[in-house]
């Protein structure tokens, strides 16, 4: 435990004794799955710091954005615009968490089998080892899965702050109009939380530092295209990861410099695994930290990750929002459309999914594709059956994993990805 930082996690409401195992535990899996990798980019050690800063130096920075008056908004969706946040004057993280914590807490309100993720979720809270949550001046819970939808129920009696956005299940006209009127309505709950009024010009600056951030992971995911791959799998997901964390300028400017340095290992041939090395696109649910399991596996199996289709990936960053509106609901509509494209799969039917995926494996020229569901997530588990028959019908190979956090099946995962790699290897 960095001892510096104990007054600010005891003033924070952090249980310090459970908070020093989490960083441990974090810390362990930290050096054995990323700083063991061989032929690691030098600008990684940028996202290296910041892993290891992550409860640290940025919620020094975020205390210290609250002193000066600044709101931090928390959320656990894609779905949540960061630009109308930053259009407030205020900070919008991440809160989704990758390890069971608290686990026994959990289970008394939540049944065992509820997705590790929205258990884990609930689990940092009840165990007060997440300084996000707790500096988090509004909390914002949405109305997608029906787990989630259920724990925030129970979320609202451990807070004092949640904010619950509905959203809708149809791409259709309504549910467009319901996307438009929760963002209205969310824009309206920011103001007056923090006393600032969006105007044309700050939603447009948002607009446009959120593009950039966007664009800089386009630039990443492009340059993993390339032949031998110049980026492993697991250091562009710590780069997605770090997305939601992270001040969004320096985010921009850290991903760009690695993309700099990308293309230089380009031009001169160099990767981080051999010319012709298995090439997999992993699809599915998002993988919060320190949720690094399955692409572990995969890349110490000989295979290397080139892209990833999922909320922390393609699918939160894809679309770009048009920042060319001349007024604050033009630009608010620009954001709605932007939004509305998510292909979530509480979306039914979810066909641009199928699309997107298919696209992504070609231009990524990957071999095959591991579709990753987390044990008990219904819309990721059920769409998986439709995505296997369309690859299938594209001749590109699936792999379908159902898995939690524990790390009791790695190997048996780890010999259904072997054998899934020999097969793409042929
Ligand atoms: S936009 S994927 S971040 S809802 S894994 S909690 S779906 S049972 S996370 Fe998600 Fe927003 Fe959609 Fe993305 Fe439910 Fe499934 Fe658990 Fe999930």
């Amino acid at each position: 435990m960095n001892e510096k930082y104990i007054p600010m996690w005891e003033e924070s409401g952090l249980d310090l004794e459970a908070h020093d195992l989490l960083l441990k535990v974090l810390s362990q899996a930290y050096q054995n799955i990323y700083l063991a990798q061989d032929s690691r980019p030098s600008a990684m050690e940028y996202f290296d710091f910041v892993m290891s800063e992550i409860h640290g130096s940025r919620i020094r920075e975020l205390l210290d954005e609250k002193q000066q008056g600044r709101k931090i908004i928390g959320s656990y969706c894609v779905f949540v615009p960061e630009e109308i946040v930053l259009a407030a004057n205020a900070t919008l993280v991440g809160l989704c968490s990758g390890a069971d914590f608290a686990m026994e807490e959990v289970e008394k309100y939540l049944p065992r089998n509820t997705c590790a993720l929205i258990k884990s979720a609930l689990g940092f809270k009840l165990g007060r080892v997440c300084p996000y949550i707790e500096t988090a001046d509004m909390i914002v819970g949405e109305n997608t899965c029906d787990g989630k939808k259920k724990a925030y129920e129970y979320l609202e009696s451990m807070v004092d702050n949640l904010y619950v956005m509905d959203l809708p299940q149809m791409k259709t006209e309504k549910g467009y109009e319901l996307v438009k009127n929760e963002y209205n309505r969310f824009k309206t709950a920011v103001e007056e939380l923090t006393g600032n009024e969006i105007t044309t010009d700050s939603l447009k600056q948002a607009i446009d530092t959120v593009n950039a951030k966007r664009s800089a992971l386009h630039r990443l995911s492009i340059l993993r295209h390339a032949d031998p791959a110049p980026i492993s799998g697991l250091d562009a997901l710590l780069a997605n990861q770090v997305f939601f964390y992270d001040d969004p300028a320096r985010f921009t400017e850290s991903v760009n410099k690695l993309c700099d340095e990308l293309e230089k290992r380009i031009e001169s041939s160099q990767g981080v695994k051999k010319p012709g090395t298995p090439r997999i696109l992993f699809s599915g649910c998002p993988m919060a930290v320190p949720n690094w399991k399955i692409p572990w596996i995969v890349e110490t199996s000989g295979a290397v990750i080139v892209g990833e289709e999922s909320c922390v990936g393609e699918r939160g960053v894809r679309n770009l929002t048009d920042n060319s509106g001349s007024t604050v609901d033009d630009l608010m509509d620009a954001i709605a459309s932007r939004y509305f494209k998510i292909d979530c799969a509480i979306f039914t039917p979810n066909a641009d999914r199928k699309e997107h995926i298919i696209k992504m494996a070609e231009s990524a020229s990957a071999g095959g594709v591991i579709h990753y569901g987390l044990q008990f997530c219904q819309p990721y588990l059920m769409e998986s059956v439709q995505i296997e028959k369309a690859l299938e019908e594209k001749d590109i190979p699936c792999l379908r994993i159902e898995t939690d956090y524990g790390m009791e099946d790695v190997e048996q995962i780890k010999t259904r990805v072997q054998a899934f790699i020999e097969q793409i290897g042929d």
